[in-house]
């Protein structure tokens, strides 16, 4: 039997590096839609060794013609969209971008799916973010959405026209509903990433304090390796639905903070400042996923608690500041 092949947009994020070396482990083709830039983005892939497994499709999810191609050239039983600006903060600065890469760059894979293979499944990467101003406390599948900036926006455009394509089309079409996840390969312009870079660098002593913005704000953290599993598996069902994934608690960042800091013997309440430059236009105060039906129907459940996630992205964290 011929190996399946999946095409991953985003191939070159946290996600998509732990999505690609997922996929390549259970025997997938690994195609990857990737755009150019004049820096080197590939790290991720390397950090994983397997930059040299997948194949990269060079192209850009705000151009049709590039989405079509990929379907095309990777000939893809399953499409994972993952592509994204997907950093909240920038998104008020660039909304037309955002909602160009993260809003049309969906409908642009989605479009390429129905003319070139219809009967590929897809994944949507869609986003805890949707909740913004929640309107219940544990939010699950049945929650309304109340995004709180433009790339929540954005997001709830993609998340609809997955939905739509599905109906109108009788696509095999996902939406993953994901909370924050987080690991060793996160942006560093993200809250945990910031934090536990800025403890080895304060341990090591190349930093004195960490500029922080609203601490007070709760996530429902998880490890991203973990969070693509459940991806992979909401494309094996026999129907394609949309599911929360999410570990079910919530925790500030500030104490997120004092985990991290606290892992190398330093107390955090040393070296957080409060910048309002971090301040958002708009703050999503508290996130809490509710991912009773993963667990029910794809049998999925968060194993990394956040005491474990933090401390082993400090300890990569130490381990990259010290080589430096
Ligand atoms: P990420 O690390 O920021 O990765 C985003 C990826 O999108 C990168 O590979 C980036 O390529 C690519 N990209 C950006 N603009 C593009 C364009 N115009 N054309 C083609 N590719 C483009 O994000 P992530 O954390 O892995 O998240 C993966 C997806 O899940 C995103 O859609 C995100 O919005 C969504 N999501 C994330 C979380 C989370 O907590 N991580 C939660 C819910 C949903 P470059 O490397 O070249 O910039
Ligand atoms: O780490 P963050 O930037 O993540 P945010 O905004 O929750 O978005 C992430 O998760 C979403 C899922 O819910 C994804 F869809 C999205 O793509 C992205 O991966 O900020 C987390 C919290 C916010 O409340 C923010 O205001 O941390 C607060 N925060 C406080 N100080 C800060 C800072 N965030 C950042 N990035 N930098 C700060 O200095």
């Amino acid at each position: 039997m011929k190996n399946k092949s999946a095409l991953v947009t985003g191939i070159t994020g946290q996600d998509g590096a732990y999505l690609a070396k997922l996929l390549l482990d259970k025997g997938y083709a690994v195609h990857g839609l990737h755009a150019r830039r004049s820096t080197d983005t590939l790290w991720r892939l390397r950090e994983l060794g397997i930059a040299n497994e997948v194949n990269l499709i060079e192209g850009d999810l705000t151009d049709l013609s590039s989405t079509i191609r990929s379907m095309e050239q990777s000939r893809a039983d399953e499409v994972y969209n993952l592509g994204a600006q997907s950093f909240v903060g920038t998104s008020w600065g660039q909304p037309v971008l955002t909602a160009n890469v993260t809003g049309v760059g969906a409908l642009n894979v989605l479009e390429a799916v129905r003319i070139v293979n219809p009967k590929a499944r897809f994944y949507q990467a869609s986003t805890s973010e949707m909740f913004g101003l929640i309107q219940e406390a544990m939010q699950s599948e049945t929650t309304p959405f109340y995004p709180r900036s433009p790339y929540g926006v954005a997001k709830l455009y993609a998340h609809w026209m997955t939905v739509n394509y599905r109906e109108s089309f009788g696509l095999h079409a996902s939406s993953g509903i994901l909370f924050n996840h987080e690991s060793p390969l996160r942006g560093i312009e993200f809250v945990t990433r910031k934090v536990t870079d800025a403890v080895s660098r304060i341990k090591q002593g190349q930093q004195k304090e960490l500029r922080l913005g609203n601490i007070d704000a709760k996530r429902d953290w998880g490890f991203a390796g973990d969070y693509v599993e459940a991806m992979w598996l909401m494309l094996q069902q026999e129907v394609a639905d949309d599911y929360v994934v999410a570990t079910g608690q919530t925790t500030t960042v500030r104490d997120m903070c004092r985990i991290a800091f606290a892992h190398v013997g330093l107390n955090h309440e040393d070296h957080v400042v409060i910048d309002p430059k971090f301040y958002r236009p708009a703050e999503v105060e508290v996130l809490l996923g509710n991912p009773a039906k993963a667990k029910a129907k794809l049998g999925w459940t968060a194993s990394t608690d956040l005491q474990t996630l933090i401390t082993m992205m400090v300890d990569a964290d130490m381990r990259r500041v010290s080589k430096e």
